[in-house]
C-alpha cells in the first residue's frame, strides 16, 4: 500500500487499486529493475560515454557501492539530493545509488544557475548537491561554492575534478543491506516547466514512472537491441522516460551519451555505435536534418527519430523520412505525467500532422471550455488529464495544487488542443503563461519578478514572439520608472541574478503602459500581437 504523503497528494486508493489490478503498477523499484537486468545480461553494455563503456554488472555494482558510500556520508532514505549533471555516465551511478538508498534526487538541468539551484536546495530541504566540474565552459564548482555560501550545511559532491569539494569517485564503500524504498514511494522530483514565480517540483513514484517507460518501450519498439542516443539533457523527462534512457535500460538496451547535441558530435556517434533511436526537440531536429543532407557519416542505423517538447512543424516532420530514412515519432508529453506518441505504424498523415495519443488505456483525456465543460468533439479546448502516471499534485504546493488540478484530480495541462476523429491530439496553443523556447519552458512570472527587481522597472510583462528557428523566443515588455534604462542593461541585470540563460529575455520593448483586458488585467495577447507585428517587417528584410 502506498501511504498518504504529507508533502504531496497521491492517487486515491480506488485508483491505485485499479492501476495495480490492471498490471500498470507492478510493485518493483528502480533498484530492483537494475538488479534484474544485471542478472539477466551482466556483460551487455548499458551506457556508452566517450571511451567509457559501462556494463549492466558494473552499473549495478557501482550503484550498490555508491549507495553505501552515500549512506556513510550521512545521506539517508527520504533525503532530497539536488542532482545537476550533464550527459555523463556518472549520472546513472548517482540515480541508481540514490534510488537504492531511497534518497530522492531533485533533477536540475545543467543550464540552471545560482537562483534556481539554491531555490531547489532550500525548498526541497536538500541534504546534498551533486554536480560536475567544468561543463560547456562553465565551472560548476564556482556555482557550488556560491550555493554553499548561502546554505552552509549542504554537502557537495563533484563528478570530476573536485576542487575544494569532495569527489564523487571517492564516495565508495562495501555494499550494505539497505532497507530501500517501497514501489509506491517517491522516487525523485522533476521540475515543471511552470507558469508561476518559482518552478514547481513534480513528485514521481517508482511504480508510476516505471510504468510510463515500460509501456513506452512497447509503443516505441524498444528492446535489448535498441541503441538510444541521449543528446538532449538527460535529466529532462523526455529523454529520461519517453522511453528515454530509463526505458532503454529497463529493456536491457544501450544508452549512448552525447555531450553536445550538435551534428559534429552526434553524427559520428550514430555511425560508430549504430544508434537506432534518437530524441530531439524541433529546432535540434531541424539542425540535424540540415546537416544530414550532406554528411559523410553513415546514419542508416537510425530507425526512429522522436521529436517533442514543442510543436514540430509539418515542414520539419515531412523531411524526416526522406532525409534520414528514419520513422518520425511525435512526442507530446509533460513532466507531470501524460505522454502521447504517434505510433510507428500510424498512417503518414497522422504522424505528420498530430501529436499522437496517450500511452495508457487508463489515461483520461478531457478537452474542455473555460468553465470545464467538455467541448463538442473535434473542437479546440483546454486539455485536462488524469491517469496511472500523472501526478495528483505538486510537491509542497497545496495552494497551487488547488488551482492546477480539478477537484476530481485532473491535471490542468495549460495546453489548448483538439482531438481528431481517430482520437489523436493536435496541440493548437497554450493557455498557461509560459514561453516554449524550442522545448525549454520559461514561466513568464518568474522572469517578470527578476525584471521588477530592477529600480528602473515599474512593470514588466514577458510574452512569446515567433521565431523561425526556436518556434518562440521571449520578449519582455517593460514600463520604465522614469528614464528607460538600456535594454542591454536590463538583460545583463537579469543574467547576473543567476538565472539559466534560456530564461533571459531575448528582447526588451519599452512602453508607457500595458494594454488591458476587459477585467483590467494585462492583455498578453495584445502584447504578443504587437511584437509579432513589429517582427514582420524585420523578418521580411532578411
Ligand atoms: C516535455 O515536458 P515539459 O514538462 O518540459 O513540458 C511540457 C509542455 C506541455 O504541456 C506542452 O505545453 C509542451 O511542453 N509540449 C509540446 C509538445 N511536447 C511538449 N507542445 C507541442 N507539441 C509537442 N510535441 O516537454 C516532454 C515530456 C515528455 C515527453 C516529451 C516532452
Amino acid at each position: 500500500m502506498t501511504a498518504p504523503h504529507p508533502d504531496h497528494p497521491i492517487w486515491p486508493p480506488e485508483f491505485a487499486d485499479r492501476y495495480r489490478a490492471a498490471g500498470y503498477w507492478r510493485g518493483y523499484t528502480f533498484g530492483q529493475m537494475l538488479r534484474e537486468r544485471a542478472a539477466e545480461h551482466p556483460d551487455r553494455i548499458a551506457v556508452v560515454d566517450g571511451d567509457r563503456r559501462v556494463t549492466y554488472r558494473e552499473l549495478d555494482v557501482r550503484a550498490d557501492r555508491l549507495a553505501a558510500g552515500l549512506r556513510a556520508e550521512g545521506i539517508a532514505r527520504g533525503d532530497r539530493v539536488v542532482v545537476q549533471l550533464p550527459n555523463i555516465a556518472e549520472f546513472f551511478d548517482v540515480c541508481f545509488a540514490l534510488f537504492r538508498l531511497g534518497a530522492v534526487p531533485v533533477f536540475a538541468l545543467p543550464s540552471h544557475r545560482l537562483t534556481e539551484i539554491s531555490y531547489f536546495c532550500e525548498f526541497s530541504g536538500a541534504a546534498a548537491y551533486i554536480t560536475t566540474d567544468v561543463e560547456a565552459g562553465f565551472d560548476h564548482r564556482k556555482l557550488a561554492a556560491e550555493v554553499v555560501a548561502k546554505l552552509p550545511e549542504l554537502r557537495v559532491l563533484i563528478a570530476g575534478e573536485p576542487g575544494e569539494f569532495r569527489a564523487l569517485s571517492d564516495v565508495d564503500a562495501e555494499p550494505v543491506e539497505l532497507a530501500g524504498p517501497e514501489p509506491g514511494d517517491l522516487a525523485f522530483l522533476q521540475l515543471s516547466g511552470g507558469s508561476t514565480g518559482v518552478p514547481k517540483l513534480i513528485p514521481r513514484t517508482h511504480d508510476d514512472y516505471i510504468y510510463s517507460f515500460r509501456a513506452s518501450n512497447e509503443i516505441c519498439g524498444v528492446t535489448a537491441d535498441t541503441v538510444y542516443l541521449g543528446a538532449l539533457p538527460i535529466a529532462h523527462n523526455f529523454p529520461m522516460s519517453s522511453p528515454g534512457t530509463f526505458g532503454v535500460l529497463h529493456a536491457g538496451g544501450r544508452v549512448v551519451l552525447a555531450h553536445r547535441p550538435s551534428p559534429d558530435e552526434v553524427f559520428p556517434l550514430i555511425e560508430r555505435e549504430r544508434v537506432t533511436l534518437a530524441a530531439a526537440v524541433p529546432p535540434l531536429a531541424l539542425v540535424w536534418l540540415d546537416a544530414a543532407a550532406d554528411t559523410e557519416h553513415d546514419l542508416s542505423s537510425l530507425e526512429v527519430l522522436q521529436v517533442g517538447g514543442a510543436k514540430c512543424s509539418e515542414e520539419v516532420a515531412r523531411r524526416v523520412k526522406p532525409v534520414l530514412g528514419a520513422t518520425l515519432q511525435q512526442v507530446f508529453g509533460m513532466a507531470e505525467g501524460l505522454v502521447n506518441y504517434t505510433r510507428l505504424d500510424d498512417p503518414e498523415e497522422v504522424i505528420l500532422t498530430t501529436q499522437g495519443r496517450p500511452i495508457s488505456p487508463d489515461d483520461e483525456v478531457l478537452v474542455v471550455d473555460d468553465e470545464d465543460n467538455p467541448v463538442p468533439p473535434g473542437e479546440t479546448g483546454h486539455l485536462l488529464t488524469r491517469g496511472p502516471y500523472t501526478i495528483r499534485g505538486y510537491y509542497r504546493a497545496p495552494e497551487h495544487n488547488a488551482k492546477a488540478f480539478t477537484p476530481d484530480g485532473f491535471y490542468r495541462t495549460g495546453d489548448v488542443v483538439r482531438l481528431t476523429a481517430e482520437g489523436n491530439i493536435v496541440v493548437e496553443g497554450r493557455a498557461k503563461d509560459q514561453i516554449n523556447r524550442g522545448g525549454e519552458k520559461i514561466a513568464a512570472e518568474e522572469v517578470e519578478n527578476h525584471l521588477l527587481a530592477h529600480p528602473a522597472v515599474h512593470d514588466a510583462a514577458v510574452v512569446s514572439m515567433p521565431d523561425d528557428y526556436l518556434g518562440e523566443r521571449s520578449c519582455a515588455f517593460v514600463v520604465p520608472r522614469g528614464t528607460p534604462p538600456k535594454a542591454r542593461e536590463l538583460i545583463k541585470f537579469v543574467r547576473e541574478r543567476g538565472l539559466a540563460a534560456y530564461k533571459v529575455p531575448d528582447r526588451v520593448e519599452f512602453v508607457d503602459q500595458f494594454p488591458q483586458t476587459g477585467v483590467g488585467k494585462v492583455s498578453k495577447r495584445d502584447l504578443r500581437e504587437a511584437i509579432s507585428r513589429e517582427l514582420v517587417p524585420e523578418l521580411e528584410r532578411r
